[in-house]
């Protein structure tokens, strides 16, 4: 994992970003998938909407150019991060709404979901399971073009159906 740049350089595949430190609890279960597929071919950093809008326009402005084929952004309560950066960028911007202290995410979920037409952002599910499947989507968007990693996914899903009981441990019965 590398950490974000801004200044042209690192060359990595996927760009994983948060609009606050307080977001890591939840992104930090996309940085994990992201680790297990592509090992370095990532990195993470922290741009805010609101609080470091300069960054967010650098950062968003020198995607295409730096080689980047997928942005991850998760963003929680006003979350404008995800559509911000794919007002600047033609690259794929994957949104993940992080569960804010008031209003259950629901906030979160309606500022990302709701962009106008012209301007996409995939948009996941609040919290853990949009993070996990926000890295798993990124990291099918680059199996299409890497074969190792597209090996490796299905590898995971075969393990993932694998693990899965024909009935619940607890039950007694036949
Ligand atoms: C958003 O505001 C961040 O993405 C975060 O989810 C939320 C709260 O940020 P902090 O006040 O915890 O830094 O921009």
């Amino acid at each position: 994992m590398g950490e974000v740049r801004f200044d042209g350089g690192c060359g990595v595949r996927v760009s994983l970003v948060m609009g606050s430190e307080s977001d890591w609890g939840v992104m930090s279960h996309a940085s994990s998938i992201l680790e297990r597929f592509l090992g370095e071919d990532y990195e993470v950093g922290i741009v805010s909407a609101h609080r470091t809008p300069e960054r967010l326009f650098e950062y968003g402005r020198g995607l295409r150019g730096r080689g980047v084929r997928v942005v991850i952004a998760g963003a929680g309560g006003s979350a404008h991060l995800p559509g911000m950066i794919a007002s600047l960028t033609t690259v794929p911007v994957l949104g993940v709404p992080v569960e804010g202290k008031s209003l259950l995410g629901l906030d979160s979920l309606f500022s990302i979901v709701q962009m106008p037409g012209g301007v996409p952002v995939g948009t996941f599910a609040v919290g853990k399971a949009g993070a996990v499947n926000a890295a798993l989507f990124a990291v099918s968007i680059i199996g299409g073009e890497d074969e190792d990693v597209g090996r490796k996914l299905e590898s995971y899903r075969a393990e993932q159906t694998e693990k899965v009981a024909l009935k619940p441990s607890g039950f007694a019965g036949v």
